[in-house]
């Protein structure tokens, strides 16, 4: 499970003690920790280019042009998306899903079908749920398999669910609660058939595995900085072109305007249209470092590394006693997410943060999943590039101590 070199040396926060314990950070579906060489693109721009783009003709503010246009093109390389227009930077995947379930109203009528997913993180559910209120279009599910999900999406019941009526179908690419791995191409490559739109929630997936907006036939594909390396309040919404020059604007004002007058405005075309105001560009260069960071290490090496940490973790919890293990059993992705009939998991995540062992307990922004299983929470261990085998070995330990005492 080696990467190569000793990744934890670079990143400063894990060289602390939590509670007298060294940090044993297992959090990672949650927010992932910043190399020196993110936080130190950031420190640079503030400190050598600090200035607002696309504004003025002096060299501080066109050194901040080029450098926010540079992060824009190193993003639309770590995609591969076609055209760097395709990428407009927000504030994450939240807003990005919102920017995109808004702009597509217009494409809506009564009658027509929204398809989304039983294992969705709320955040691609409720802007989904919201748009089917405004427009009078209908949202289906496609539902999980088995009492824990470990069957994944049912991929059968889609021959009955991808209806022409469907109109948009938004899936995520790794589920932050259960560890599957959707075949996102494949569901691309069926929706376009069907005549839908698809938007893929890469959240889980962006840090974590080489993802190609090309290859996987993606329309929109939208993520968060925070969990790749980068900073926070910077995301990405990828759209194909011609879909985002049809798509009206979100948020108006200075920047994405071409002319105004006190009667109305004209709209720049993509990205600007969907930028309005001083965008975050000390984040779009942090981002962009954390896109270096993570080709560097080696996307394939990073995918292999989180998933056989996932695989020997899963293999050691199934053996304690009296755990639930959700998901699948086979292949997952960096985490594993698991509930003790008589331990409640936010005694779990406050028994482990004891021993320095930061977990996380709850719904994971996934309620209604939890409600199908039957769950009003779960633990979840997240690994991630700079995580270890003796980790899982502090795990163990850790949720050892916390049934000894429970069960005593
Ligand atoms: N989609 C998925 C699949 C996610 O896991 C998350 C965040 C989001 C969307 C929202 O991302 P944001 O950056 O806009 O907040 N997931 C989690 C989690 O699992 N624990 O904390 C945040």
């Amino acid at each position: 499970m080696s990467l190569g070199r000793d990744l934890r040396s670079d990143f400063p926060v894990l060289h602390q003690l939590v509670h007298g314990k060294p940090l044993v950070y297992l959090d990672n579906a949650a927010t992932s920790h910043k190399p020196r060489a993110v936080i130190e693109a950031i420190a640079r721009y503030y400190e050598r280019d600090n200035s607002n783009v696309h504004r003025g003709l002096h060299a501080l503010s066109m050194r901040a042009t080029d450098a926010y246009e540079a992060s824009r093109a190193r993003l639309a390389k770590f995609i591969n998306a076609a055209d760097p227009a395709e990428v407009i930077f927000t504030r994450g995947t939240t807003e990005s899903i919102n920017v995109i379930a808004r702009g597509l109203a217009a494409r809506l009528r009564a009658g027509d079908v929204i398809l989304t997913t039983e294992m969705e993180h709320h955040s691609n559910l409720v802007p989904w749920q919201q748009l089917a209120r405004a427009t009078g279009a209908t949202l289906r599910l496609v539902p999980v398999i088995g009492a824990d999900a470990e069957g994944g999406l049912d991929l059968a019941a889609l021959d009955t669910l991808l209806t022409p009526a469907v109109k948009v179908f938004a899936f995520t690419h790794i589920s932050n609660t259960l560890g599957v791995v959707n075949p996102a191409a494949a569901l691309c490559a069926r929706a376009r058939a069907a005549g839908a739109v698809t938007v893929i929630d890469a959240a889980q997936s962006i840090g974590h595995v080489p993802l190609d907006v090309r290859a996987l036939g993606a329309d929109f594909v939208a993520f968060s900085g925070h969990k790749m390396c980068g900073p926070t309040g910077i995301g990405v919404l990828y759209g194909r072109r011609e879909l985002l020059d049809a798509m009206p604007p979100d948020e108006t004002g200075g920047g994405m305007v071409v002319t105004v007058t006190y009667e109305g405005a004209t709209w720049k075309p993509a990205p600007e249209r969907f930028e309005a105001g001083t965008p975050n560009i000390a984040g779009a260069v942090g981002l962009a470092a954390a896109c270096d960071y993570l080709d560097g290490v080696g996307r394939e090496a990073i995918a292999r590394h989180d998933t056989e940490l996932a695989a020997a973790a899963y293999q050691r919890l199934a053996a304690l006693p009296g755990i639930r293990l959700l998901g699948p059993r086979g292949t997952r992705s960096g985490l594993v997410s698991f509930a003790f009939e008589d331990v409640h998991a936010h005694d779990v995540v406050t028994f482990a943060d004891e021993d320095g062992v930061a977990l996380r307990g709850g719904h994971h922004c996934n309620q209604p999943l939890m409600r199908k299983l039957g769950l009003a929470s779960t633990t979840r261990a997240s690994f991630y590039l700079y995580n270890g085998e003796a980790e899982i070995d502090s795990l163990v330990a850790s949720l050892r101590r916390i049934l000894a005492f429970f069960r005593a």
